[in-house]
């Protein structure tokens, strides 16, 4: 009897990638591409680059696939089970390792085999490669995040200030609860978009110069954006910038109502700020709605009612009239150390507005967990700082080891080696 290879049709269907799956796979057996869902991804919280159909297409034209079943379990181990194939073909350029060792557990099952494509059977290590070989254009990217709101109804977002923190969330992922966790989405932060250029969080840098940052960004990853833009500078500037962003890809704007010289929110002391009045600041959101070319682009009105202890009621006074104004949703932020304030924000708003998305930013009051957030509504949660706030002490110690001995070994200590820097960007073979 002929027998069975099982092989996942994973997120990125790259073509000649998973061509070279099927040519291997198939020297097993007949090919079965377990063809993951739209709605299996939805529900593991992912968005899927391209719908089923599209990627059904791909798969259907590669020569040695015997079969494509819809499958609806995203880690495909219920479809294992319920097919028990001769073999499972494992990608350790695209499972993780904890995908390889729950399919290898598996397999043994039924006595499956698992075949590795580096033929390591079972090898935990999965290559942590910035392998994006799989082209996004704008609309597609930009477009993600809508979709992952309407179908998930929540989105993790992690700060990037440069490309390789863009890979970062591209690719990581743990294991919680027997299920794959990553970031959906990525925030282009203004605070840390200056940090990194040594200057304040007060607008200093212009979006131009963020603007060409997120191009390389892009180049390297396909998850969606979203782009603080600070105060968006004058209703008449702001239409520009929205276009621009839109023109790359990004997804959302987030705008603070802030006035004069903007200070960051979470710095502590008298920073003086003050607030753009109700009007004014609704005018800059209708100006930017005005200015979209897509449906699909969101301009987010962030409010600073608690940063600036104006209470609650001054900050749903806000959110309604922004919402009215045109904004797709509302950013509410807070430097307490607890979640409360928050908390009574979102029940009141909800009671309200069901449908306008609600953001987060849990900076200081970062013992909340996400279920208590999405369980009060929030669609959005972003953890606005942390790649730079993580690299930064980590850069400094190496920098110090260095000075401290008087020469560099004792450094290598506090970095990675230097195969797997190579190993992060290896390029194409050679000819
Ligand atoms: C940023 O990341 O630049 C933000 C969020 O605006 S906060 O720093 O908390 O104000
Ligand atoms: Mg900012």
């Amino acid at each position: 009897m002929t027998k069975t290879v099982y092989v996942r049709g994973a997120d990125d269907i790259d073509e000649a990638h998973f061509a070279a799956n099927v040519a291997a796979a198939r020297k097993y057996g007949a090919v079965v591409v377990g063809l993951i869902t739209d709605e299996a991804f939805w529900r593991s919280g992912r968005a899927p680059r391209l719908d089923f159909e599209a990627r059904r297409r791909i798969v259907d034209r590669i020569e040695g696939v015997a079969q494509i079943l819809s499958q609806n379990d995203y880690d495909g181990l219920a479809t294992l089970r319920r097919l028990q194939p001769d073999y499972c073909l494992c990608d350790l350029n695209a499972d993780t390792g904890a995908d390889a060792g729950r399919l290898l557990a598996l397999a043994g099952e039924w006595a499956g085999q698992l075949i590795t494509l580096e033929g390591v059977r079972g090898d935990p290590e999965p290559r942590q490669v910035l392998d994006f070989e799989f082209g996004v254009t704008p609309s597609m990217r930009l477009r993600q995040l809508r979709r992952l709101l309407a179908h998930s109804g929540f989105v993790r977002a992690l700060e990037v200030h440069s490309p390789l923190c863009g890979a970062i969330v591209e690719k990581a992922e743990v294991q919680r609860q027997g299920r794959s966790m990553g970031f959906d989405a990525m925030w282009s932060s203004s605070l840390t978009d200056s940090t990194v250029r040594g200057k304040p969080d007060i607008e200093v840098v212009d979006h131009s110069a963020r603007l060409a940052g997120l191009n390389e960004l892009f180049d390297v990853t396909s998850k969606p954006l979203l782009y603080d833009a600070d105060t968006g500078g004058l209703a008449e500037h702001f239409g520009y910038t929205v276009r621009s962003l839109e023109r790359l890809g990004v997804s959302a704007v987030v705008i603070e109502d802030k006035a004069g010289l903007k200070r960051n929110s979470l710095l502590g002391g008298d920073s003086r700020q003050t607030r753009e009045s109700i009007d004014d600041f609704s005018y800059k959101i209708a100006a930017g709605k005005a200015a979209q070319t897509t449906r699909d682009f969101a301009v987010i009105a962030r409010i600073e009612s608690f940063i600036l202890n104006a209470g609650l009621e001054d900050a749903l006074e806000r959110a309604k009239a922004y919402v009215e104004a045109g904004a797709d949703g509302v950013l509410i932020h807070s430097r307490a150390s607890d979640p409360d304030e928050i908390f009574a924000f979102c029940d009141r708003f909800r009671k309200v507005d069901a449908s306008s998305a609600l953001v987060v930013v849990p900076t200081s009051y970062g013992d909340v967990y996400e279920s208590e957030l999405r369980a009060r509504g929030v669609n959005v949660v972003i953890y606005a700082n942390h790649l730079l706030r993580a690299s930064y002490p980590a850069m400094l110690r190496a920098a110090q080891t260095i000075l401290e001995h008087g020469r560099c070994r004792e450094a290598d200590a506090h970095c990675m080696p230097m195969e797997e820097v190579f190993r992060l960007a290896p390029g194409p073979e050679r000819r």
